[in-house]
């Protein structure tokens, strides 16, 4: 496992494109994010209450709120840092290896997450 830090974590222009019928916005494997997509799963209808709680092993994600907001804690157990997500053409890009707390989802949150590989019980940490 990778000792990633918080300061790994990196908020990334997600590249869009406008005309006069709207945007449209693109993530590309190789060119937008250094991971090849293998799953695409996204979190809605969220009430008041925190998901996450967990680290990846190896697992790499990309977390983009494509409607309302949420806020992504992250911590490597020295530092923690809140990234506020709220925008469909940004997104936090996490390595391996970081404790996440999910909190604050708005009402119409869509957080959608692109990840490096498939479900796997045993990438997870949930033992802070
Ligand atoms: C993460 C945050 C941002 C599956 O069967 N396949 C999947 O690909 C996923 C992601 C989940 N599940 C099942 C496992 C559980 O029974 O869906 C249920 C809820 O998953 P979980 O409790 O892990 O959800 P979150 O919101 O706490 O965490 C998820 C991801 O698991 C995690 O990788 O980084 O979203």
């Amino acid at each position: 496992m990778k000792n990633s830090k918080v300061s790994d974590c990196q908020m990334v222009d997600i590249r869009r494109y406008s005309d006069t019928r709207g945007y449209l916005s693109v993530v590309e494997s190789g060119i937008d994010i250094p991971f090849d997509i293998k799953r695409i799963y996204y979190l809605y209808m969220v009430p008041e209450v925190a998901r996450g709680a967990h680290a990846h092993k190896e697992l790499q994600q990309l977390l983009i709120a494509t409607s309302g907001s949420v806020d992504v804690i992250m911590d490597d157990g020295c530092e923690k840092k809140t990234f506020h997500l709220d925008k469909p053409w940004k997104g936090l890009l996490i390595p391996s290896g970081l404790w996440r707390d999910l909190e604050h989802f708005s009402g119409n949150a869509v957080l959608m997450c692109l990840a490096s590989d498939g479900y796997n019980e045993h990438d997870y940490i949930r033992d802070y």
